[in-house]
């Protein structure tokens, strides 16, 4: 069976203790790989790795040497892009279909939309008088931020991996990854595209394993890591913000959302039906930008209600090899026995299920997979579970609201603030309700419309800072001031 290792100081490397994990595919719920897991030791041999190439050969590099690696990285992950689709849709089973449009070529893209934004960064200055009338010139220089711990999840692996990875090392720093347990695979195979572009041994590393009293803990706790970048659940991301604070280092979280759509009844509904499809169902609802609440006008409460679910009902479960299907099963059975679980509370808390509500029939040789039916819900309580947690699977509860204060009142009432998608025609109501609902993210009549320049991140518990553009700069770098006395 094939083994999947550490890449530490340029090089894969089994686990000292000899601990390994499966890695199964959510397709059938077989185990088609070995995972090492990292104890402390490798973690640390991974920290020492990244130190040496900061101040060896990538700390020496000039701008220009380390953007024109970065680009050969992209390239690296193009020319061999069958092999990460492969990977990619083996750890997580989503259709192929979906990740050659956006998991493996937004991938690389990330390697190359960092190596160019850098470059083309200005930094500020500031003249001032001094008594003596001579004058002082202040300039900011921007430096690498240091060994960066990136600990990523498991819906999006690559992309989410090198949105992180790509401008770590567009800055100068160098990385320790984490990937998710779930799907190690594309992260380990990075390892040899980053050998091949040229990227200086130390640089990029990779460790697999868990969270808790795993890989996951040990590098938070590792004090020679300077700062942490994390996508994931709300509470992991308060168990590592804690792990930080101890050294002082700075944490860069994207964590849990309960996004609302709003759709209003000057919307135009063919838009609405198309963009909530999307962001309910799409990655079999494994976004966290996703909409897992809509709130409707009455007005056009019905027509929706039946139009959203004469869609779901088209959608075609599928494996990733099926051209025609567009709805794969979720990441893991763990992850499935999570929806379940809500499927469930959502009956006991009086939901009417207007589509699936469990698993679906599938053919002898899927039937151990982790596929659950896309699913809608009316009728329930703002104060169940299924309405105030993030559920992440594909479902959505659909509930009528008679006014744009009470559409922003419900948009706003939970803890979370990731995202939100607005559906009117009015431009006046698009400006007014986009500046009120609490949301890092907001869309009007489209969704997951991804300008990489653009800040990216959650408000309330979905997260602190912003990544993207030049906003990645402020986690990636330190400024510093530099005062000359003329
Ligand atoms: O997340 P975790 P899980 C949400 C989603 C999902 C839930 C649980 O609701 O159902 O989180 O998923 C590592 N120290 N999202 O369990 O635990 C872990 O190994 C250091 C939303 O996968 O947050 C993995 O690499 N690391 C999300 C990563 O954290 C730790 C995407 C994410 O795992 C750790 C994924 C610890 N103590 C899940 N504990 C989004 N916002 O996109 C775990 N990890």
């Amino acid at each position: 069976m094939k083994e999947i290792k550490h890449y530490i100081n340029g090089e894969y490397v089994g686990s000292a203790s000899g601990k390994q994990f499966d890695n199964v595919n959510p397709v059938n719920g077989q185990t088609f790989a070995r995972v090492h897991e990292a104890g402390r030791e490798e973690v640390d041999a991974a920290v020492k790795a990244a130190r040496a190439a900061l101040n060896g050969p990538w700390g020496k590099m000039t701008l220009d040497e380390r953007t024109r690696i970065l680009h050969k990285v992209a390239d690296g992950i193009n020319d061999r892009f069958d092999e990460f689709l492969e990977a990619e849709c083996l750890d997580t089973g989503k259709p192929k279909k979906m990740a050659s449009h956006i998991d493996i070529p937004r991938g690389a893209a990330n390697f190359k939309v960092f190596a160019d934004m850098i470059k083309n960064v200005p930094a500020e200055s500031f003249e001032m008088a001094t008594p003596d009338g001579s004058g002082a010139l202040n300039y900011a220089v921007r430096r690498p931020k240091g060994v960066i711990g990136v600990i990523s999840p498991w819906n999006l692996p690559l992309l989410l991996m090198t949105w992180k990875v790509g401008p770590a090392l567009a800055c100068g720093n160098t990385v320790v990854v984490k990937p998710s347990e779930e799907t190690p695979t594309t992260t380990a195979l990075l390892g040899e595209v980053m050998k091949d572009a040229g990227v200086p041994d130390g640089v990029y590393n990779v460790v697999h394993g868990f969270g808790g009293d795993s890989a996951g803990q040990f590098l938070t706790e590792h004090q020679d890591v300077d700062g942490f970048t994390f996508t994931g659940e709300t509470t992991t991301g308060e168990t590592i913000m804690k792990s930080a604070a101890r050294g002082i280092r700075d944490i860069s979280l994207e964590l849990g959302g309960k996004n609302a759509g709003l759709v209003f009844a000057d919307c135009d509904m063919d838009k609405a039906i198309e963009g909530t499809m999307r962001s309910a169902f799409v990655n079999c609802g494994q976004v966290c930008l996703g909409t897992e609440r809509v709130y409707v006008e009455r007005s056009i409460f019905d027509e929706f209600v039946s139009r959203l679910k004469a869609e779901a009902e088209k959608l075609r479960i599928g494996p990733p090899d099926d051209d025609a299907a567009n709805f794969g099963p979720l990441v893991s059975l763990k992850h499935r026995e999570k929806v379940l679980s809500y499927y469930q509370k959502a009956v006991e808390d009086g939901a009417t299920v207007v589509t699936g509500g469990g698993v679906p029939d599938m053919p002898e040789q899927y039937a151990g997979g982790a596929w659950v039916q896309p699913t809608i819900w009316t009728g329930l309580s703002e104060d169940s579970p299924v309405v105030t947690d993030e559920i992440f699977g594909p479902c959505c509860h659909i509930q009528p609201f008679d006014s744009e204060e009470e559409a922003i009142e419900l948009a706003n009432r939970l803890p979370y603030g990731l995202a939100s998608a607005i559906w009117t025609e009015n431009v006046s109501r698009a400006h007014r309700v986009a500046g009120q609902v609490e949301a890092g993210i907001i869309w009007v009549n489209s969704w997951f419309l991804r300008d990489l320049r653009t800040p990216f991140g959650g408000s309330k518990q979905s997260g602190i800072g912003r990544e993207g553009g030049v906003h990645s700069l402020e986690f990636y770098t330190e400024m510093k001031n530099v005062c000359i006395k003329l």
